[in-house]
């Protein structure tokens, strides 16, 4: 799938689908989500964690039962020379997935000969408390991955100023955002500030009641979305 094509493909999805949630699965315990609940998720985003348990194989079957209803990126954030991080995305296209998600510090070439195989998701920033570095180079790394042809970002909730920056930078960026939910930011609170969709993990995955989550979390949304057209 080229980057436009992916971009069509998840509004196309996000518009069937009334969803702007992309589901983070880090754990084995989390996948019986795909059978009860895709009909919300535009996306599902597949953790290392995930990955290296269930192994290759196994998320090769469970990409290709899956994969007329949902994107599925994954999430390597791939930071590697430029060979090594070639050889990794052959292999993560070969499973079967949509898209990758890659770091942009290693610079233009690494992220090159990661593009030119898959979609990428640039990281311009990251949610945690102390990701200082990254967070105080964004604009250099949103340069970075211009130069690189990427259009697609990883921006963080938790710092809105960053997606907000972003999208004023970049106004046809797509932009997904984690950090809403269980590290704080309000759900709604990324689209509210400019980002695409909202990466959301253990608010959903943890939940005793996990459609309930999922019917607050599209209300927030609907919600957030209303105001943004009547603004
Ligand atoms: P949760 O909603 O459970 O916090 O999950 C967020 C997901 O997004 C996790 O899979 C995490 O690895 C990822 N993520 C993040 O939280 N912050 C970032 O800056 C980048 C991420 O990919």
């Amino acid at each position: 799938m080229l980057n436009n094509e992916i971009r069509e493909r998840m509004f196309k999805l996000s518009e069937l689908k009334s969803s702007r949630i992309i589901l983070a699965l880090d754990k084995a315990e989390s996948l019986n989500l795909l059978n009860n609940l895709l009909r919300y998720f535009v996306c599902v985003k597949i953790g290392l964690p995930l990955l290296i348990s269930v192994g290759a194989n196994t998320m090769k079957s469970i990409i290709a039962k899956y994969k007329n209803d949902v994107v599925f990126i994954a999430d390597l954030k791939i930071a590697d020379i430029p060979e090594t991080n070639e050889s990794t995305t052959k292999i993560v296209k070969e499973i079967g997935f949509d898209a990758v998600i890659a770091h942009t510090f290693v610079g233009s070439e690494s992220l090159k000969s990661v593009t030119k195989i898959l979609p990428v998701f640039a990281l311009v920033g990251m949610s945690h408390k102390d990701a200082h570095l990254i967070n105080s180079n964004t604009e250099i790394l949103i340069n970075i991955s211009i130069s690189s042809g990427i259009f697609n970002f990883v921006a963080p909730a938790t710092y809105p100023e960053i997606i907000k920056k972003l999208r004023s930078k970049i106004p046809n960026a797509l932009i997904i955002s984690p950090g809403v939910g269980a590290q704080g930011a309000h759900f709604g609170s990324a689209l509210k500030a400019g980002a695409d969709f909202e990466i959301i993990g253990r608010s959903i995955t943890l939940s005793q009641n996990p459609l309930e989550n999922v019917q607050k979390i599209l209300k927030a949304h609907e919600y957030v979305l209303k105001e943004k057209t009547l603004s």
